[in-house]
């Protein structure tokens, strides 16, 4: 007799919206995954990616069991024998060399991982090293540094209330193709198209008409990089036209008009010509915001990393909350997620110490990862001598991965946490195997705080644990363990983490929150009862409560971040001929890829235009004609840092002087293992993108307007 099918309803992990899933199996084969449609946050909605799932748990080059390099190549050893080498290894270095000289980098997918969220802390505690880096410092760092200052606390990032705006202003973000980011928000299309339906607008500046951009009611290009000075402007525009109406907010930031004396050298004339508006385009599109029943403005990728990020999400927020729409029903708005962990986290330290080469300012104990490669190769007290690499590829996702690539090899030891061999983790003396998200119990630990909607929901794993198998928690806590009897430091508390397990802790979080369901408070019990998740309500107004300052008042931090604008005059007004054969290079994201890690799934690789890989220079036919480039021709594309060749796709959706890379290819480095990522090697944009400019205020990487010429083959 055949075994029968079941149904599981469980969550995607892959990117941050959260999709509720229908997955169906045959004892311990995927049949089928589809969305679920009585999942009430996602209401059915799932995005091509959601197969990759299915492919990453087949993936026959996915590891199941740790293996170590020896001479002789790749050798599969015992989990137990992995600890207790890895432990021994990093104790002795630290012995050796201090605590510093064991780095650690963090990337991107443990943010959509309980285990290692709640649990990994415990391994980072017991290295004790300074040496921390993770995917946040080429990302969203600036969002942090600005909920920080304002908020009191670095996760405490307000969210687009998407469902009720009358009129969403989109900055450098593509959620057509990312799904969303810092906004957790599945069946973005339909929920954008209400917007129109409901005789609102959606406004999209890119220097890009994206496919975002396609849909939108309004698109502006703009040169990249130059937001900050495009909101100046609004700012500036704003107060000009006596249109700021912050209304009841001037209570919670009794200091908000001020910001009109630092907006004042920017007049919409000023700015125009260096942003690639007109001085009509900034004052239509102030204007069309403020005579907006709600309105928000929302910058990410485009407008967070970039050399003035983090001023521009400062100003977005400043924009947000001059034209009334913070803590606004349709406006920026805190969530009430049920298991919250910002009381019980850290709310994010600035500057408490500096890198030791670069000197640059650590946020939150970690320092930015554009220092990572010089501090593992310059001598003296406090190198790198050993990584840790935790679901990361940061050779092809952070600047000047070539030079980062060559530093890893300078290494004593490596240990990566991790399932594939990538263009990282070949450099591992031995690699950690976890198993994938659908193998793992799931709560979205992090994406409830930033998504559009409150609503609550538990994924217990679909299988069972194969036999010797972990998961990322399991592995941190044997190692975090060995680590600290190897120091001679307390053991005890272990017995409990083990028994307790990560799902105790969101068990505690949900119980001591004060939501009921059908007159039941939330409890692990509760969501196990009601697998599709359950609705907790709209977003809801929500100051003071949200602030984490004492004394309850926004802080508008005016001298941390006002302190950047003479950097931006600089670089903006000072007459520095920029060179004129430059192009401005930003990235962009395609729906079937994530990163830098579902390109060994056929199904996401497959399919692309005009018969030429994802991974293309996009350029526009100016462009095209002056350097002499046709369609799908290869050329060179060269930077401060280094050069790459692929093929150029001439396209007029993007503006002319820039072209657009993607990221997370370049699949072409021996020894790396994923033999259809191999045959899709595309080249990596970071080889491009350069380790020494950052956006100083935060550290942060920028991988968006970074200059590079361009010649054809
Ligand atoms: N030029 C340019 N560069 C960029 C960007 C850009 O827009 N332009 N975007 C940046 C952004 S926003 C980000 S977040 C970073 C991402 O940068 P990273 O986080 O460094 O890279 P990923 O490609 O996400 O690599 C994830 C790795 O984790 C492994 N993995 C997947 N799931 C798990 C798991 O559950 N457990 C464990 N242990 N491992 C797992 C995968 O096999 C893969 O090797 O890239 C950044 N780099
Ligand atoms: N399919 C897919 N989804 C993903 C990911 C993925 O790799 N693939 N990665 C996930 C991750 S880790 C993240 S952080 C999110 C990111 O999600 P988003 O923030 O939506 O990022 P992108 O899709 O890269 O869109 C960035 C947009 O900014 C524009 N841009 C570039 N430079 C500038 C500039 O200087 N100014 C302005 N105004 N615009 C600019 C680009 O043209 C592009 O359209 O996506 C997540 N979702
Ligand atoms: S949008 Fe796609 S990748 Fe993101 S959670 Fe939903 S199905 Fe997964
Ligand atoms: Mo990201």
């Amino acid at each position: 007799m055949s075994s029968p099918e079941r149904k599981h309803f469980s969550t995607c992990t892959l990117c941050e919206a959260m999709c509720g899933i229908e997955v169906t199996t045959v004892e311990r084969q995927i049949i089928s995954i589809v969305g679920d449609k009585q999942n009430p946050f996602s209401e059915g909605h799932v995005c091509p990616k959601a197969m990759a799932l299915k492919d990453l748990y087949e993936d026959p080059e996915r590891l199941k069991q740790p293996i170590e390099k020896t001479a002789t190549g790749w050798q599969t050893i015992s989990w137990d024998e992995a600890f207790d080498k890895v432990a021994q290894q990093l104790f002795a270095i630290q012995q050796q060399y201090g605590k510093d000289a064991v780095g650690m980098y963090l990337g991107n997918p443990n943010a959509h991982n309980m285990g290692s969220i709640l649990f990994g802390p415990y391994f980072y505690r017991a290295l004790k090293s300074h040496n921390r880096y993770s995917a946040t410092s080429v990302d969203q760092l600036p969002h942090h540094i600005v909920s920080r200052q304002l908020f009191g606390h670095q996760s405490q990032i307000p969210i687009p209330d998407i469902d009720h705006t009358d009129y969403f202003m989109i900055i450098g973000g593509n959620p057509l193709a990312s799904n969303g980011s810092i906004m957790t928000v599945p069946h973005i299309k339909r929920r954008l198209k209400a917007i129109q339906g409901r005789g609102g607008k959606v406004v999209v500046i890119d220097p890009k008409k994206s496919e975002t951009a396609d849909i939108s009611s309004e698109h502006h290009f703009i040169k990249p990089g130059s937001d900050a000075l495009l909101l100046l402007a609004m700012l500036n525009t704003l107060f000009l036209k006596d249109w700021q109406k912050p209304g009841i907010l001037l209570q919670h930031a009794p200091d908000l008009l001020a910001v009109e004396s630092y907006v004042q050298d920017y007049p919409a004339v000023r700015v125009a010509p260096l942003i690639g508006m007109t001085e009509q385009q900034i004052e239509g599109l102030v204007k069309g915001f403020c005579a907006a029943s709600s309105a928000v403005c929302y910058g990410r990728m485009g407008a967070s990393v970039q050399a003035f990020g983090t001023l521009t999400q400062y100003l977005i927020m400043l924009f947000n909350m001059l034209s009334g729409n913070l803590d606004k029903l349709g406006g920026m708005m805190f969530t009430q997620p049920a298991a919250d962990l910002l009381p019980h986290s850290g709310r994010g330290s600035i500057g408490q110490y500096h890198s030791r080469v670069r000197k640059l300012p650590a946020f939150a104990g970690e320092y930015p990862v554009s220092a990572l490669a010089e501090e593992m190769t310059t001598p003296g007290e406090g190198q790198i001598k050993a990584m840790v690499i935790g679901a990361g590829n940061p050779v092809l996702t952070t600047p000047n991965g070539q030079q980062l690539d060559e530093a890893f090899a300078s290494l004593d030891f490596v240990v990566a946490v991790d399932f594939y061999i990538t263009e990282t983790t070949r450099h591992a003396n031995i690699i950690l195997p976890p198993v994938t998200a659908l193998e793992r119990d799931h709560y979205d630990v992090i994406f409830h705080n930033f998504a559009v909607r409150n609503s609550t929901k538990y994924s217990p794993a679909i299988f069972e644990p194969e036999e010797d198998s972990l998961t990322d928690w399991q592995i941190y806590l044997s190692l975090a363990e060995r680590l600290d009897r190897l120091n001679g430091s307390e053991t005890k508390h272990y017995a409990d983490l083990w028994a307790k397990e990560p799902k105790g802790v969101v068990d505690d979080l949900l119980k001591s929150s004060n939501y009921q369901h059908e007159e039941q408070g939330l409890s692990l019990q509760l969501l196990l009862d009601h697998p599709h998740g359950i609705d907790l309500g709209a977003l809801r107004p929500d100051l003071p409560a949200a602030i984490y300052h004492v004394n309850k008042q926004i802080d508008l931090a005016f001298d941390y971040f006002m302190a950047d604008l003479p950097r931006l005059e600089q670089h903006f007004f000072s007459g520095k001929v920029q060179d004129p054969n430059a192009l401005l290079l930003i990235g962009r994201r395609h729906l079937k890829t994530n990163n830098s890690w579902l390109h060994n799934s056929a199904r996401m690789v497959k399919g692309t235009n005009n018969g030429l890989s994802r991974c293309t220079a996009q350029i526009n036919p100016t462009d095209a004609r002056r350097y002499e480039i046709e369609d799908g021709q290869m050329v060179v594309v060269t930077s401060r840092v280094g050069q790459v060749t692929l093929p150029a796709e001439i396209t007029d959706k993007i503006i002319a002087g820039v072209i657009s890379i993607p990221h997370g290819w370049g699949h072409n480095k021996a020894g790396s293992k994923w033999s259809v990522a191999e045959q899709h090697a595309g080249v990596s944009v970071n080889d491009l993108t350069d380790e020494m400019v950052l956006d100083e205020l935060s550290g942060n990487a920028v991988l968006n307007g970074v200059p590079v010429t361009i010649a054809p083959v």
